[in-house]
C-alpha cells in the first residue's frame, strides 16, 4: 500500500484489494479503500451494480426495512438529497438509487461487470492472493473483501421432472430484466417465504388461475405500504444523525424503533391484545419488537403467534384455506418474518387457489402441469420463489485455497467458520462482508454492511500504519467466537425452526444456525474493543514474523446479549 501503488499496480494488474461483487457492501467498500488511496478492483458477475436489487426484479419486490432506513448513511448529502417515494421503496427504486450512488461516487471506473470471480489462491510466499475470474484472467492482491451477498445464490429445487416443463419457468431470485406479462396466463408459484409472499398478490391481478403450492405456512405481517409525504422526508432527515446513532449503537436489529421494556407475559390479555393490534396496524417488521421475550419464550411467542393465526382466519373466507395459511411449526419469527400487501386476502380472489404440499409432496411436474396426489394442476408458467442457498452459497462457488492449500469449503464442511463473521483462520487476508457470525441477515443491512465496511478500512489504514502485510484469525479466537455465536443462538427460539438461517433448505447442508444473534449494537461494540485492543484474537504479520494481537476474545462477552 505504498504510495506509487496505484499506478505500478494497475499497469502490472496488481491491487491492494480485489472486492468480489457490486452490491451495496462492494459498492461502499470500494468507495472507503479508494479514500484511503488504495488500489482496487471490483469484480461483478452482473451487468450492472446493486447485487440483490439487480438480480430480485420479480413482481412485488420491495425491501421490508423502510426505505428512509435501507439507505447509506455514510454520506450527509446522500441522504439528504436522495427522495425515497414510498415507506418501503420497490426494488426499480433501489436499483435507481444503487445506480446514483455509483455515478455520484464515480465507482464505475473500477467496476468489471459481467465477469464472476472462479477462484482465488493465496500464495504463503509471497503473502499475494491470485484471483482468477471468468474472462479467464489473473489478477493478485494483497487483500480480498468478499461482497458477495448473503441471499445471492438462488437455490433450483430439486423437483422430479422440472426440466420437463414446456412452459416458462422463472426463479424470483434471478428474474428476466425484460417485464414479465402473466396476463391470460395460468401460473404456478411454489414457495412461500418473503418471495413468494410478495409476489402472489401481483401475479393474481394479471395471471387467469394462480395456484400456490405451499410447503410451509409463514408468518406474515401487513406492510401498510404508502407513498410518502414531504413532512414524513424531513422528520427523518432532520433526526437522522440520532436515527443512524440509534441503529447503529441501540438496536439489536438495526432499524430505528421503540425498545420493549417488558415481556408478553407481564401483560394482561387486553392490554397485550391491544398492543399486537396497534403494531398490526402500524405494519411492518416492528410487530416482533413489541415485548422484548418473543425470540427467547415459547409461551411469550405463542402470544404473538395465536394473535397472527386469528387474523388469517379474520381475512381468509374459506376455513380450510385459512387453517392451511396458519404457520403451526414453528414459533413466529425463528423463519424470517413477512411483511406483505393483501397476502392474506389474495386467497378469496376467485382465481386463486392454494395447494397444502406439506402431506403430499409435488410428486412431479410434467409438460404442461404440477402433479400433487395424483392431481394435474395445468399451468403456462412456473414461478419458483425457493429461495437461496444463504449465507455461504455465494461464497462456496468460489474456489478458495488459503494457507496449505485448504479449501474455504473443506474448512466449511461442517458449518461456516469464522472470527466475528469477518475472517476465517488460515485464510489470511481475506475478510468477508457480513458473513456467517455476524448479525448480517438478522438486521438491517445497510447498516451491518457499513460497520463491516468502515471496520475493514480502519484495520487496513492500522496495518498501513505499521507496515503489517498479513492479518489472519487466529483459532483460539475463532473457536471462541464460534462457541459464542452457537451459545447465544441456542438461548433463543431460533434454532426451532428448519429456516434458511439454519441450513436447512439445502439438501445436505450442515444445520448450524449462521448469522450472529446477539444484536447489532452488542456486536459493533464487540468488534470495537477488538480493533482498540490492537485486533485482539487476530495474527499480524509483516515480512514473514507474526504477532498475535493481545489475547483472544473473553467468554464474557456472552453477557452483551441484550434482552430481546
Ligand atoms: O426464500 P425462502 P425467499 N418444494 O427460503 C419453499 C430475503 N428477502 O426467496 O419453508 C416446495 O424464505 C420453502 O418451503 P419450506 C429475506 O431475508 C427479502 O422467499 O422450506 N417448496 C419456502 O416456502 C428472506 O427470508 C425480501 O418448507 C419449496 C420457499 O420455497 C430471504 O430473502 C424479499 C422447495 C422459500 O422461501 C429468502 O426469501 C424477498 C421445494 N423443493 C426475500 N424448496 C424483502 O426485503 C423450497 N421451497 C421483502
Amino acid at each position: 500500500m505504498s504510495a506509487t501503488s496505484s499506478v505500478t499496480a494497475k499497469s502490472s494488474a496488481t491491487y491492494d484489494v480485489v472486492v468480489v461483487g457490486a452490491g451495496f457492501a462492494g459498492m461502499y467498500m470500494l468507495h472507503r479503500l479508494r479514500g484511503q488511496g488504495m488500489t482496487a478492483r471490483v469484480f461483478e458477475q452482473g451487468s450492472g451494480v446493486g447485487g440483490t436489487w439487480y438480480w430480485n426484479r420479480y413482481p412485488g419486490a420491495r425491501c421490508d426495512v423502510e426505505s428512509m432506513q435501507y439507505s447509506y448513511s455514510f454520506s450527509e448529502e446522500l441522504q439528504q438529497e436522495w427522495d425515497w417515494s414510498e415507506r418501503y421503496a420497490p426494488q426499480p427504486e433501489i436499483l435507481k438509487y444503487a445506480n446514483h450512488v455509483a455515478d455520484r461516487f464515480d465507482l464505475r471506473k473500477d467496476i468489471q461487470f459481467d465477469t464472476r470471480v472462479e477462484s482465488a489462491v493465496f500464495d504463503e510466499v509471497t503473502n499475494l492472493w491470485s484471483v482468477t475470474t471468468s474472462d479467464g484472467k489473473t489478477v493478485t492482491a494483497k487483500f480480498v473483501v468478499l461482497a458477495t451477498g448473503c441471499l445471492s445464490n438462488a437455490r433450483m429445487p430439486d423437483i422430479k421432472g422440472l426440466d420437463q416443463f414446456k412452459g416458462k419457468v422463472y426463479h424470483t431470485g434471478h428474474w428476466p430484466h425484460e417485464a414479465v406479462d402473466f396476463t391470460g396466463q395460468r401460473v404456478a408459484v411454489i414457495g412461500t417465504g418473503s418471495s413468494g409472499i410478495q409476489s402472489v398478490p401481483v401475479i393474481a391481478e394479471q395471471a387467469s388461475h394462480l395456484t400456490v403450492f405451499q410447503r410451509t405456512a409463514n408468518f406474515s405481517i401487513p406492510a401498510r405500504n404508502a407513498p410518502l409525504t414531504d413532512a414524513e422526508r424531513k422528520k427523518f432527515r432532520d433526526n437522522y444523525p440520532e436515527i443512524r446513532r440509534f441503529a447503529r449503537e441501540v438496536a439489536r436489529n438495526g432499524i430505528y424503533t421503540e425498545m420493549p421494556d417488558r415481556g408478553a407475559l407481564d401483560d394482561g390479555d387486553n392490554e397485550r391484545r391491544a398492543k399486537y393490534e396497534a403494531r398490526w396496524q402500524r405494519g411492518g417488521l416492528t410487530f416482533m419488537s413489541v415485548y422484548n421475550n418473543l425470540g427467547l419464550d415459547k409461551a411469550a411467542n405463542d402470544t404473538a403467534a395465536d394473535f397472527v393465526r386469528e387474523k388469517i382466519a379474520e381475512i381468509v373466507k374459506d376455513p380450510r384455506t385459512a387453517r392451511a395459511l396458519q404457520p403451526n411449526d414453528h414459533p413466529i419469527g425463528s423463519k424470517r418474518i413477512c411483511i406483505d400487501t393483501d397476502y392474506f386476502a389474495t386467497f378469496n380472489r376467485p382465481n386463486v387457489t392454494l395447494v397444502d404440499i406439506k402431506s403430499n409432496p409435488i410428486e412431479e411436474i410434467t409438460e404442461n402441469a404440477v402433479r400433487v396426489a395424483g392431481k394435474d394442476y395445468e399451468v403456462d408458467a412456473l414461478v419458483l420463489a425457493t429461495g437461496f442457498d444463504a449465507m455461504t452459497g455465494s461464497v462456496a462457488k468460489i474456489d478458495m485455497k488459503g494457507r496449505g492449500g485448504q479449501t474455504l469449503n473443506q474448512k466449511w464442511a461442517a458449518g461456516p467458520r469464522t472470527y466475528l463473521g469477518l475472517m476465517s483462520a488460515g485464510f489470511p487476508n481475506l475478510f468477508v462482508i457480513t458473513g456467517p457470525g455476524s448479525p448480517s441477515v438478522l438486521s438491517n443491512m445497510i447498516v451491518s454492511i457499513e460497520q463491516h465496511v468502515d471496520w475493514i478500512a480502519d484495520c487496513l489504514a492500522y496495518m498501513r500504519e505499521r507496515g503489517l502485510d498479513t492479518m489472519e484469525a487466529s483459532a483460539d479466537a475463532e473457536d471462541k467466537w464460534v462457541d459464542h455465536v452457537n451459545e447465544v443462538a441456542a438461548a433463543t427460539l431460533y434454532p426451532q425452526a428448519n429456516s434458511w438461517y439454519m441450513g436447512a433448505n439445502v439438501p445436505g447442508k450442515p444445520r448450524i444456525f449462521m448469522p450472529y444473534i446477539g444484536g447489532v449494537g452488542p456486536y459493533r461494540k464487540i468488534c470495537d474493543e477488538v480493533a482498540a485492543k490492537g485486533y485482539e484474537g487476530f495474527v499480524m504479520g509483516a515480512g514473514g514474523s507474526a504477532t498475535q494481537g493481545r489475547g483472544v476474545i473473553s467468554r464474557g462477552i456472552v453477557t452483551l446479549l441484550p434482552s430481546w
